[in-house]
């Protein structure tokens, strides 16, 4: 039997609906539990004002490196059941959700196709998404610059760290 290659790839996780840590940690587990796909770094967990629409909650935000044998297409297939299975409601653009994942990054793939589009399009711009990764990942290179470089330049005000520990996601 060929050996499994495995690639890296970095998700976003956040919610703002019910128990959204809650919603993100089962996520996490459920990614790592698939013979497939395991996680092998995972961010503090951040409390982040709303980006976008700001007339909504509070969001909890996190990042996950993964490493996994399955193809960009079918991570995103992995990630889109596993919110449905926390009954995510899609009613408006940017609106309130109980768990949205997005995959930022996967190896070095660069495709703008509109199911899938890698790197994620508006994740450099995104305060609640690069302090997170860069918990693991600050030199990681994304459209040219790293991941630090970016954060450097984001609005991060109102971004606080709402749980230290980095295992977080095994407890709750
Ligand atoms: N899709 C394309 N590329 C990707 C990718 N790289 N990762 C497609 C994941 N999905 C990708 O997503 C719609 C479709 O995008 C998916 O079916 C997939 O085929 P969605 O999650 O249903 O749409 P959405 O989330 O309502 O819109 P969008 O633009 O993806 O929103 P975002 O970017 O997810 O932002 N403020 C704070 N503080 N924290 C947050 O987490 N999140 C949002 C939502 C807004 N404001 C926020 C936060
Ligand atoms: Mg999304």
């Amino acid at each position: 039997m060929p050996d499994l290659i495995f690639k890296s790839a970095t998700l976003g996780l956040g919610g703002n609906l019910g128990e959204p840590v809650h919603a993100m940690a089962v996520a996490l587990r459920a990614l790592d539990q698939r013979p497939d796909c395991r996680v092998v770094a995972v961010s503090r967990l951040y409390r982040t004002p709303p980006w976008g629409k700001t007339d909504q909650s509070y969001f909890f935000n996190a990042c996950a490196a993964v490493e996994t044998t399955l193809a960009p297409e079918a991570l995103l297939d992995v990630c889109l059941g596993i919110e449905k299975g926390m009954k995510r409601e899609r009613i408006e653009r940017w609106g309130p959700r109980t768990l949205d994942i997005d995959i930022l990054t996967y190896a070095d793939v660069v495709q703008s196709a509109p199911r899938l589009e890698l790197p994620h399009p508006r994740m450099t711009d995104r305060g609640f998404v690069l302090m997170p990764l860069a918990d693991f990942a600050a030199e990681l290179l994304v459209n040219g610059a790293t991941v630090r470089e970016w954060l450097d330049k984001a609005d991060v005000q109102g971004i606080e760290v709402a749980d230290q520990r980095g295992d977080w996601w095994c407890r709750a």
